[in-house]
Order: C-alpha cells, then structure tokens, then sequence
C-alpha cells in the first residue's frame, strides 16, 4: 500500500492546464505532493511542471481511451491515493427555449462524461490503496438553477448527483468523496469561454465585486480538505465570495 504520510500523497488533477486545476496543482506540489497535472493542452501543461513534482499527461478526460492511456502511465509511476476532477466548463448564457444543443452536449461530455471517465479508470486503484480520495469540483450551479443556467445547471446537476451516489457506493472500500462548489471564481477562462470570447461580456460578470474568488482561493480550500486525516470527510463544501450571499444577490460597487 502507499503510504498515506502527507509528504508521500499523490494526486491526480483533471483541468490542470489552467484556472482552478492549475492553481491547486501548484499549491499541492508546493506542499510536497506528487501531481500528476493532466489536461489536453500540452504547452500549458509544460509550463506548469516547470515546478518540481508536477508530472504533465496530456489528455482529454471526454476521451475514455486516453484516459485509460493515462492510467496506464499513473501505474507504472507508482499510482495515485487522490483524483480531483477539475475539468469542465460552462459553454453559453442562453434560455432553455433558445439553447444550442451542441453546447448542451460539449457540457456534459466535458463535466459528466469526463468525470465518469476517470472514476471509471482510477476508482480500482483508489480502492486498493485502502485510503483513497476522490473530490469532484462541481458548482453552486449544481444545485440551484438561475435564468440563462439552462445546459450548464443541468450538466453541473448531473455531476452534483453522480458525486452523491459515489460517496454512498465508495464508503464500504474506505474511498473519502469530497465535492467542491464554487460560486463566483474570477479565472482567466471560465467566463471568457461561457461568453463565446466576449471579453467585455465576460468581465461585466465580475463588475464591481470586491473581491471575487480567485482560483488560487478555491485551491487553497481543496488542499486543506484533502489534506485533513482521511477519516474526516468535509463532504460538501460551497465556496462563495462575501459579495455573493446567493447567485441573485451580489453586491456590486461602483
Ligand atoms: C460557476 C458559478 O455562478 O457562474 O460554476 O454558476 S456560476
């Protein structure tokens, strides 16, 4: 079994090129973890392991086989005790009445069926190490739906509920299930891609917040909660800015 010493973990982290994933692979590798930093982007990722003990696999999680690909490569390089899957993203503002399908599907490969994928590739080996850890980073848009939340809401439901079935099925085996909901997180991507690359549409999202969330602050809730002895489960864990007392109620300035 691999040892379970803080300084001995290792973790595999989905959506590592970027925003949240990126963040958290930097904040546990600094904290002595072995990352392994995964995502589809191979420039980003080389980047990121210009850090010492990140490990870059390029990958797209939608794609089973690459996953199982990665796998193969986590093995042989000693396994993992914790999966965190980042990976995912909001494609969209539109109605129900006007929504793209398309957008519909790239949602929920991307937040659902790439979940799916990694669960399926890694729970065997999460299992056998006796004291493995899965935390699935969802949404506050995972339980509460908004106007113009149509596919994203559904998607984010989904992995909401799949992480909830998990965390029932995986008790017997000793496997910790932790999800993380974010509410308002000011990232480089996350609104530019919702907004199709409206860059004025997407910074009127963060307008006159103070203080957003950053990505490194959701990270820095992740290390903690992973980090905790592993019979200490946070479970749920919504994280919002102080401005954002609900999804209708943010405080503006200015
Ligand atoms: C992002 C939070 O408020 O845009 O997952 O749905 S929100």
């Amino acid at each position: 079994m691999i040892a379970t010493h803080p300084h001995s973990r290792s973790v595999l982290i989905t959506g590592a090129s970027s925003g949240i994933g990126a963040a958290s692979a930097h904040r546990l590798a600094a904290e002595g973890w072995r990352v392994f930093a995964c995502a589809r982007r191979a420039e980003k990722l080389e980047r990121l392991a210009e850090q010492e003990g990140i490990i870059p696999l390029v990958c797209d999680v939608t794609d089973a086989d690459q996953v199982r690909a990665v796998l193969d490569e986590v093995s042989e390089a000693g396994g993992i005790d914790t999966l965190i899957n980042v990976a995912g993203g909001a494609l969209g503002t539109e109605s129900v009445a006007e929504a793209e399908p398309e957008d519909w599907r790239w949602m929920f490969e991307a937040n659902v069926m790439g979940t799916l994928n990694t669960l399926q590739a890694f729970l065997p080996m999460l299992r056998a190490h006796g004291h493995g850890t899965v935390l699935n980073v969802t949404s506050t848009a995972g339980t509460v739906a908004y106007e113009g939340g149509s596919g994203y809401n559904a998607a984010k439901f989904a992995q909401h509920g799949v992480t909830g079935a998990l965390r029932l099925e995986e008790a017997e085996h000793n496997v910790r299930v932790l999800e993380v909901l974010p509410g308002m997180v000011h990232t480089e991507e996350f609104s530019a891609k919702r907004m199709r690359g409206d860059a004025a549409a997407a910074a009127a999202v963060y307008r006159g917040v103070e203080d957003p969330l950053s990505a490194d602050d959701v990270a820095e809730v992740i290390a903690h909660a992973v980090s905790l002895p592993h019979h200490i489960n946070l479970d749920q864990i919504t994280v919002r800015p102080v401005a954002q007392a609900a999804h209708h109620k943010v405080i503006r300035t200015g």
